[in-house]
């Protein structure tokens, strides 16, 4: 038989500071997408906001100042020379990056883009943070205020005979974002991240960040039979500790490749799609063993307690 497989990439990228000039950062990830093709990846996965540093992290009172760091034409303008690399070297990419709509809407954002344009475009819906600056936090995490929640719902589009869906960071650690994908029959779930050592609020998490961050990832691909490339912002980006750990994780929710560094590095792995059809015939089989029927509304199953009250 025809057997579906494909060479994926995940690109992590070390600190991109606050003033790195724009073409400075496309030449990164242009260099990055050849190394990823070298090693005969076809389809590659940049991180959360990867044109720019983790603007969230600080507090930019001025708008104009603010929007220096979205994009107003993507794919045009933007990404042309990481879509000209795409173009020569037949490779499919997604990439995070902030998104203005002509009207003025701010969005967390990622899209599918190969050699021709663009395919497909999510917007984060799970944002973190607060709108506020915490004068307290040892960072900022000002997403709230920064974007809208996404009004895209969780897309899926067929690549190079793969179902690709997209999430983007903090979407990773709740189970309705995999569920919505494997539902729609994604087999491959390109999640970017920019996720710090330290979670201001809660410092008796802080050892646990890498192993949480694989945790949300692998029981992801495991309970949803799919692949997931997970690619990391890594390292101390103007100050901010951030984990890396890129990952490609396959449906059994093993990693079959990951990144050693916090630096720029390329995970590169062979995904077999056909595992995805395997485990969703004989372990997950939605159809035959789930019983959506029994579940209810979700909120009429809600504790009385919730929202549980933050402590500020
Ligand atoms: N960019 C993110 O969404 N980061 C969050 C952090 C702040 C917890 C994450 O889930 O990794």
């Amino acid at each position: 038989m025809n057997q579906r497989t494909l060479t994926a990439a995940a690109i992590q990228l070390g600190p991109i500071p606050l003033s790195a000039p724009r073409n400075e950062v496309l030449d990164r990830l242009v260099a990055l997408l050849h190394t990823a093709a070298d090693a005969g990846a076809t389809f590659v996965v940049y991180p959360e906001l990867a044109l720019t540093s983790f603007f969230p992290h600080w507090r930019i009172d001025d708008r104009n100042e603010l929007l220096q760091f979205y994009e107003t034409d993507f794919p045009h303008g933007s990404v042309a020379p990481i879509m000209r690399a795409a173009a020569q070297r037949a490779v499919t990419f997604e990439i995070g990056y902030a998104e203005v709509t002509p009207e003025g809407q701010l969005f967390n954002t990622a899209s599918l883009v190969d050699g021709t344009g663009e395919l497909a475009r999510y917007r984060k819906v799970h944002l973190p943070g607060f709108a506020d600056e915490q004068p307290e936090a040892q960072h900022q995490l000002l997403e709230k205020g920064y974007f809208g929640v996404g009004n895209l719902g969780f897309p899926v589009t067929e690549v190079q005979r793969a179902r690709v869906g997209m999430a983007i960071c903090n979407d990773r650690r709740w189970p309705e974002t995999y569920r919505l994908l494997a539902l729609q029959g994604a087999e491959i779930a390109c999640i970017g991240y920019n996720t710090p050592v330290a979670t201001p609020h809660l410092p008796e998490i802080d050892r646990l960040t890498h192993f949480q961050n694989h945790l949300s990832m692998q029981a992801g691909a495991y309970q949803n039979s799919m692949w997931v490339i997970g690619a990391a912002k890594a390292g101390v980006e103007e100050g901010v500790d951030q984990i890396g750990g890129s990952a490609i994780i396959a449906p059994s929710g093993e990693i079959v490749a990951q990144a050693h560094s916090v630096e720029d590095e390329v995970v590169v792995a062979e995904i077999d799609l056909d595992m995805c059809t395997r485990y969703r015939a004989e372990v997950f089989n939605f159809l035959h063993h789930r019983r959506p029927e029994l579940y209810g509304p979700i909120s009429a199953a809600m504790d009385p307690a919730w929202p549980y009250p933050m402590a500020r």
